[in-house]
């Protein structure tokens, strides 16, 4: 099964991530990493950063000749901003500095890391927290991810995301739906398929950065070609929605996740919510049935049904204002107004193909979970095997 991890910070030489449990003969190539890295990079309302980072991924380890071996992999993501802060972020001491630190956090941001973890790891100074809260972060995981991606392409499954919502603007679904859902969101500044509200929500953000402040959003992941049956109804942790809404919740500044109608689920009857189940003989995939409705989002009991998988994620604003907020210099315990370094002013279209990243990484792990194999020859014999019993049964 997939573990991953990451590490470095977000003014430091560089972001590093490890994927462990990938089958060996997956075809992947840098590409198709830098790919999904170039996708976070984009999203009307990003700060200047953005300009100067041009991520690209580096393989260290687990890929020889376009293949995964087996082995961990390990990818390498230069920080190019690292040029400006090689003074600040040296990891060996500086003498003559005081404190052998130079600019120095104190004026913590209500909402940020900062001040929690400040006082948790008994820092002076709220950089060495911010560096690593920072959404800077989220690179190194969408380059794990895309290892995730490409081993849940070579079964069918495609994830994409669009936005629905930003700063108190809804984007309505389209009609038709589209066929290649990221082809379309990714041609939109904001990742949304609701030309009309984009613009307004282009206003918003205008209007709001010359304020000084910032918005949040909420992004739709959807996930299709998923057999029936990942994830387990037998133990709290093997639940897909909670492994799903445990890794949403994970992503800096995600404070809500809802699956298929999600919490308007719970003002409607059952009636009204629970999908009704019709035959569909020759749809293997789903076991022989399809759901006349998905509002249960693509998963009954903590297990794939095989419907699309649907899945909302809620993102505050962002908590670096450029009019700060009141708060406390933790340098003097007198009233100060917080630190405006350089932010965003929203990052919620960035947040969607981050929350396609952690959907991605749950969902190879689960596939893993239910066919195993060590190379992907052996994954694949697996799922064929599993996806022909299914095709046998519910065939009266
Ligand atoms: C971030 C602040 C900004 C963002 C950054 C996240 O960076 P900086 O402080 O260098 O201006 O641009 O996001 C990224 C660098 C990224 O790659 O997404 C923060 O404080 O979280």
């Amino acid at each position: 099964m997939i573990r991953f991890t990451t590490a470095g910070e977000s003014h430091g030489p560089a972001l590093v991530a490890i994927v462990e449990g990938v089958p060996a003969g997956l075809p992947l190539v840098a590409a198709d990493v830098d790919a999904q890295l170039a996708r976070r990079q984009q999203g009307y309302g990003r700060g200047r950063r953005m300009q100067i980072e041009r991520d690209t991924v580096e393989f260290l380890g687990g890929v020889r000749a376009g293949e995964t071996t087996g082995a961990p992999i390990a990818m390498r993501v230069a920080n190019r901003d690292w040029a400006n802060w090689q003074d600040v972020m040296d990891p060996a001491p500086r003498e003559g500095d005081e404190h052998g630190r130079r600019r120095a956090v104190t004026r913590v941001r209500p909402g940020h890391a900062d001040l929690t973890g400040l006082l948790k790891y008994d820092r002076d100074d709220a950089r060495d927290i911010l560096e690593r809260a920072s959404a800077r972060e989220t690179t190194a995981r969408v380059a794990a991810a895309a290892v995730a991606r490409t081993l849940l392409a070579a079964f069918g499954v495609r994830v994409g995301s669009h936005l629905v919502h930003l700063g108190g603007i809804d984007a309505r679904p389209p009609q038709p739906w589209p066929g290649d859902l990221n082809a379309a969101a990714d041609a939109s500044p904001l990742r949304t398929l609701d030309p009309e509200a984009e613009e307004r929500m282009i206003a918003r953000i205008d209007a709001v950065k010359r304020d000084g402040n910032t918005l949040g959003g909420i992004c739709e992941v959807v996930v299709t070609g998923l057999p029936v049956g990942l994830g387990s109804h037998v133990s709290w942790d093997r639940k897909l929605d909670g492994r799903l809404a445990a890794a949403m919740m994970s992503i800096p500044a995600v404070k809500g996740v809802e699956i298929g109608l999600g919490f308007e689920a719970a003002r409607r009857t059952g009636a009204e919510v629970h999908d009704e189940i019709v035959p569909a003989p020759g749809e293997a995939r789903t076991g022989g049935v399809r759901r006349a409705t998905n509002r249960a989002g693509g998963l009954e009991g903590g297990m794939t049904s095989g419907e699309p998988l649907v899945v909302r994620v809620a993102m505050k604003p962002i908590s670096t204002l450029m009019r700060p907020l009141g708060t406390v210099d933790t340098a003097t315990g007198q009233a100060a107004e917080a630190t405006a370094e350089r932010s965003d002013v929203t990052a919620v279209p960035a947040m969607g193909v981050i929350a396609e990243a952690m959907a991605a990484l749950v969902l190879a792990d689960a596939l893993l979970e239910k066919f195993g194999g060590d190379s992907l020859t052996e994954t694949r014999r697996n799922h064929d095997a599993y996806i022909l019993h299914l095709a046998g049964r519910l065939s009266g």
